[in-house]
């Protein structure tokens, strides 16, 4: 056995903390391997990045996710008893339920739901003064994904219950009052996804059959029983919230197109593959969920360094999408890039790697691509608005990663 690089006699948690995006690249880089160890919150945590080690990462033969994420982001931005802590059959099939939610017909229904939400917007906008992007993504993308979700949502509620989606992934990584403010927020949620799952089963509510509603309300695990209300609550917010934090992608998009003008003057007649480059891109360049969590089930040994058995092991997402390996100059933003590209699904990892159905890859990835080419349709060809005066600046000490005042817009006019 080699002996894997490491930084044991640390702990790294502030470090990893104030650059959470960058940090393992830069130890990888420091290290000359793709695999070091270290210490976070005092426990030997394994950090690996790049093609190899993602593909590793995703056999589900030798990784656990059971009891992986920290309590504080259990108690915030995934809950608990979701498909994200599950291996094996039951994993498997709960995330059946969620791939049968996101066939190309029914994500259509969804950006359709938006798109007409976002030409209501650009008008309200058109007679205001300033409008924060990263807020306003919130709120279409809530109406939307409830709507679409067949979760009633009065237009009075949409401002709570975005503030209330948006904290669970905004305050996650945060520290004090923003991470306790988020813990509540995860409790209502949950509280109020699980009064809509008890009214479905009890028939005073009766969303069409083919809602995200309806079939987690409904949905029996592998040996023929409902999934407890609160369970069904956590995987419904499971629906809600992934799809509002599309919002800082689309932020993302608003950057780039921001930073990118001639890019932006090639979309605005451009074909819907341009379009589909242009989202890529942002999903690979921009920071989104900084890395993915498991443990390792059996000890094995993977290039010459053992892994024991119990270990906590991160792969570095954003790390892997900015390998130079398999991305030419990847600090370059360049959409034609994925005009020749062959699809490999371990290096190009924002929401995960492998396999949508056998493994932890987000199964809303193709929502994400769909809302952000809809909400790049709005800002290159639905409305002309201003960029004022503002920090324009990647937060990288955020999560996610945004410009640090949210991208205000002014002057917005609807065009057509
Ligand atoms: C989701 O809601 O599941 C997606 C959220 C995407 C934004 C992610 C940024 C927050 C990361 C929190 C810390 C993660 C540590 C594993």
């Amino acid at each position: 056995m080699t002996q894997m690089p490491n930084n044991t006699f640390f702990d790294d948690t502030f470090a990893l903390a104030r650059d959470p995006y960058r940090f393992i690249s830069k130890q990888c880089e420091r290290h000359g391997s793709d695999a070091f160890e270290t210490r976070l919150l005092l426990q030997k945590v394994i950090c690996l990045r790049g093609e190899e080690a993602a593909k590793a990462f995703y056999d589900t033969s030798r990784f656990s996710r059971v009891s992986v994420a920290p309590s504080r982001i259990a108690k915030t931005l995934f809950g608990r008893g979701g498909v994200q802590g599950m291996d094996g059959e039951a994993h498997r099939h709960r995330k059946m339920m969620f791939m049968s939610l996101l066939t190309e017909d029914k994500i259509g229904g969804l950006t359709q739901l938006a798109r007409e939400i976002w030409t209501r917007r650009v008008l309200q906008w058109s007679r205001m003064d300033q409008v924060v992007l990263y807020r306003q993504a919130q709120e279409v993308l809530t109406e939307a994904v409830c709507q679409w979700a067949g979760v009633p949502l009065d237009p009075a509620d949409v401002d709570r219950r975005t503030r209330e989606l948006a904290a669970l992934f905004d305050f996650a990584g945060s520290i004090g009052p923003k991470h306790w403010w988020a813990r509540i927020a995860r409790k209502r949620n949950e509280a109020w996804l699980r009064g809509i799952v008890k009214q479905i089963r009890s028939g005073t509510y009766d969303p069409p059959e083919d809602t995200a509603a309806f079939i987690v309300a409904n949905h029996r695990d592998l040996d023929g029983n409902l999934l407890d209300a609160q369970i069904a609550a956590v995987e419904l917010n499971n629906i809600l919230r992934p799809t509002v934090a599309v919002s800082a992608y689309i932020v993302h998009c608003a950057h780039a197109l921001n930073e990118h003008p001639v890019i932006r003057e090639q979309l605005r007649d451009g074909s819907p593959d341009d379009l589909h480059c242009f989202v890529q891109e942002v999903r690979r360049y921009y920071p989104f969920f900084p890395f993915a969590g498991a443990k390792v089930k059996e000890s094995f040994a993977w290039h010459g360094y053992h892994f024991p058995s119990g270990r906590k092991v991160l792969l570095d997402l954003y790390g892997t999408n900015h390998d130079p390996r398999p991305w030419d100059q990847p600090e370059s933003f360049r959409p034609s890039r994925f005009r020749e590209w062959d699809g490999n699904p371990f290096t190009l990892i924002p929401q995960g790697g492998g396999d949508h159905f056998q493994n932890h890859r987000c199964p809303g990835e193709w929502i994400a691509i769909e809302q952000m080419k809809a909400a790049t349709d709005v800002l290159v060809n639905g409305c002309s608005y201003e960029i004022p005066e503002q920090d324009l600046q990647i937060a990288m000490d955020r999560l996610p990663a945004i410009p640090a005042d949210h991208f205000a817009m002014t002057n917005i006019r609807p065009l057509e």
